[in-house]
């Protein structure tokens, strides 16, 4: 059953992104283009609308990232937080607040609310063994123990999967295992952690979900009801760990919350560093206000189940309403990888496609994965670009304005009586708004997005059937009705993408002067009066070249390769040599004293090389990797007593030793790290 409250205001949230890497379009996709547009659209209608997020700047990826890097977990979150809240706020995410979960006002909340579950005895306390090391003398997480896998014996798996064969492990499954931080043996030692029995909370969420909630989307829906069949089990709540909030409890030193504690929090203390006075009385303890959690699948859990029992447990706060959740986004038909760099970032795409942003939201929404997984492709963001934006939309804006530009001096000519034509072409918008605003009620955006489309597509047909540019010669008084009519449609289209794509909108709203977007009003004939001026109309949408989407396309083709570069392994050594076979090699260092190509030799350098008795010259095979002239007054390290033979004519007395880059397969010449004298031995 669904139900049918009325509530007073919305509080949308959007899921809080690691700072731990950049936003992607997955992310985009998935996330934030879907609740901005909800967001925006709730506050056109006039609606009471908070839309809240953040960084969440724990757990153990960042302290796994900062010890990499040589720099504190702070740093890193920095570094990510700074640059994912600048890229949000270009591409035109409009949240109200958009915090950190390493502000003050958030571990005062998380502080408070752990402590509270834990005075009204919501807790239950359990010991169990955990891997210690020793060394560092530091409980580890289990990312950061390394072992061989029991399936398949890949020696590199973490104690909580394998990568290699995918299976799902607890550390103490790994056959030898190893910490990563110092690489002694890991040993068990007892400590002591806080679970939230969401066992005990099963009866009430399964009757909540079932019974109240079965309008959620199916897949969201679908995944709660499987956890429930499969019988919830407790969820350790804390860690020990040193980067997070401490648990405060007695007995709880060195642990910190679990991230996905603390993390929907986050939620709670940015809307309470936002609205100091009323975050609790207006919005988080008021029945009335409606609570919307937009997030990825792979979320579904911590949103459906582990925060609402966390919610209830306290007491006071509401639970969400609805959890809209999409599938996953493909990126030229591969998973999107952060550690794969298989993605387009957000931060990148702005810098490269200046003033695009929304052709990308276009893209995404039009894309989007709402009932299944997805596919971005280059080709297709082009396609969209330039036969949906450009050649639908843009044009029919443009016709419409030009033609008036050259009929009426850019002024909405008065309409006379309509036509059968016209009318139909009247009737075919009005409904628009009710569309719109059925499909955004359901979350189903790409549909929304469609109908707005739609009224450029009735624009086009209508310039094209009734020919405004033939008829000016015989019936200008028609014409007259024909262009009123069309730019009606115009200022419409401002107004139903206004949640859609903003700066096109206000970009269009500007070129004819239409003050502000007023939804209400969306689907009527009268937004523009007749003899208003319309401004210098101006090309909305820019067709996209093959050059900048094939360079995009390049870009990810470059990171596969680095990639496959980056798994590549040195060789495997070779079979032992006596001593005394090691001992023949004579190896001298020379100077190099000239050195130029060999003539129709796209390979080979000819080396004239002060050995220290003589001067020899050697040819080698590294004429792509080097410019001859870099190497002249170089000492290079060369076999002496290898056996003269002819190249290209030349006879080369001796070999010049390189190292082959075994991942970008570069020959770099073996120099000694200081300058000896021309013919000492290499031992
Ligand atoms: N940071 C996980 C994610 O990005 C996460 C969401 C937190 S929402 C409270 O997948
Ligand atoms: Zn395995």
């Amino acid at each position: 059953m669904q139900t049918n409250k009325n509530f007073k205001r919305t509080l949308i949230t959007a899921a809080l992104p690691y700072a731990n890497g950049g936003v992607h379009i997955g992310h985009l996709a998935g996330v934030y283009v879907p609740a901005d547009i909800y967001a925006r659209y709730l506050r056109l209608r006039g609606r009471e609308t908070l839309f809240v997020c953040g960084s969440d700047e724990h757990g153990v990826p960042i302290t796994i990232r900062a010890r990499r890097e040589g720099i504190t977990p702070q740093d890193v979150v920095d570094r990510y937080h700074k640059e994912i809240k600048e890229s949000f706020a270009e591409f035109g995410i409009s949240f109200d607040i958009y915090s950190r979960t390493t502000s003050d006002e958030h571990r005062r909340t998380a502080t408070e609310f752990f402590r509270k579950l834990y005075e009204k005895g919501e807790f239950t306390e359990q010991e169990s063994e955990q891997y210690y090391d020793p060394e560092a003398q530091t409980f580890l997480a289990d990312r950061y123990i390394t072992g061989e896998c029991p399936h398949c014996h890949n020696e590199g798996a973490y104690g909580d999967q394998c990568e290699k064969c995918g299976k799902d492990l607890s550390p103490t499954e790994l056959i030898n295992p190893r910490s990563t931080i110092s690489g002694a043996t890991p040993e068990l030692r007892r400590t002591k952690h806080w679970y939230l029995p969401l066992d005990k909370a099963q009866p009430w969420l399964e009757k909540w979900i079932t019974e109240e909630h079965a309008d959620w989307r199916p897949n969201v829906f679908g995944q709660c009801k499987s956890w429930f069949d499969m019988g919830l089990q407790p969820r350790a709540v804390t860690r020990d760990l040193d980067w997070g909030i401490p648990v405060p409890v007695e007995g709880a030193e060195g642990k910190v919350m679990y991230v996905w504690f603390d993390a929907p929090i986050g939620y709670i203390s940015n809307t309470r560093e936002l609205l100091p006075d009323t975050w609790d009385t207006t919005w988080w303890k008021n029945p009335d206000t409606r609570l919307v959690h937009f997030i990825g699948k792979d979320n579904i859990v911590f949103h459906c189940i582990v925060f609402p029992a966390m919610l209830k447990a306290e007491g006071s706060y509401i639970l969400p309403d609805n959890v809209p959740s999409n599938e996953f986004l493909n990126l030229e038909d591969d998973k999107i990888s952060t550690s794969r760099n298989w993605a387009v970032w957000l931060s990148e795409y702005l810098r490269e496609l200046p003033g695009k942003q929304d052709v990308l939201r276009y893209v995404l929404t039009a894309n989007a994965p709402e009932t299944k997984d997805n596919n971005f492709t280059w080709k297709d963001f082009q396609a969209r670009n330039n036969n949906e934006l450009v050649a639908v939309y843009g044009n029919f804006v443009n016709r419409a304005l030009v033609l008036t530009h050259k009929y009426f001096d850019g002024k909405v000519p008065a309409p006379a009586a309509l036509s059968d034509e016209d009318r139909r072409t009247i009737e075919e918008f009005k409904d628009v708004k009710m569309q719109v605003e059925n499909l955004l009620e359901r979350f189903r955006f790409r549909d929304a997005q469609k109908e707005a489309m739609n009224l450029a597509r009735i624009g086009n047909k209508y310039l094209a059937d009734s020919e405004p540019w033939k008829l000016i010669k015989t019936d200008p008084t028609r014409v007259r009705t024909i262009l009123y009519i069309a730019l009606q449609l115009v200022a419409n289209l401002s107004v139903a993408f206004e949640p859609f794509l903003p700066f096109s909108s206000k970009k269009l709203r500007n070129i004819i002067g239409l003050p502000s977007a007023d939804w209400e009003r969306l689907g009527s004939t009268d937004l523009l009066p007749a003899e208003h001026q319309l401004g210098t109309p101006e090309l909305l949408f820019e067709k996209i070249e093959d050059s900048v989407v094939e360079a995009q396309v390049q870009k990810l083709l470059a990171a596969k390769a680095a990639n496959e570069a980056a798994a590549r392994k040195a060789e495997p050594q070779k079979k032992d040599v006596a001593f005394d076979e090691w001992e023949k090699l004579d190896i001298r260092v020379g100077t190099v004293l000239e050195c130029e190509r060999v003539p129709k030799a796209d390979k080979l350098l000819r080396f004239l090389i002060d050995d220290g008795q003589q001067k020899r010259t050697i040819v080698s095979g590294i004429a792509q990797h080097y410019a001859p002239e870099a190497l002249v007054g170089k000492q290079v390290c060369f076999l002496a007593n290898l056996p003269a033979r002819k190249l290209r004519g030349i006879e080369s007395q001796g070999m010049i030793l390189s190292a082959e880059d075994f991942r970008t397969g570069a020959l770099r010449v073996i120099t000694p790290a200081d300058s000896v004298s021309a013919g000492s031995a290499v031992k």
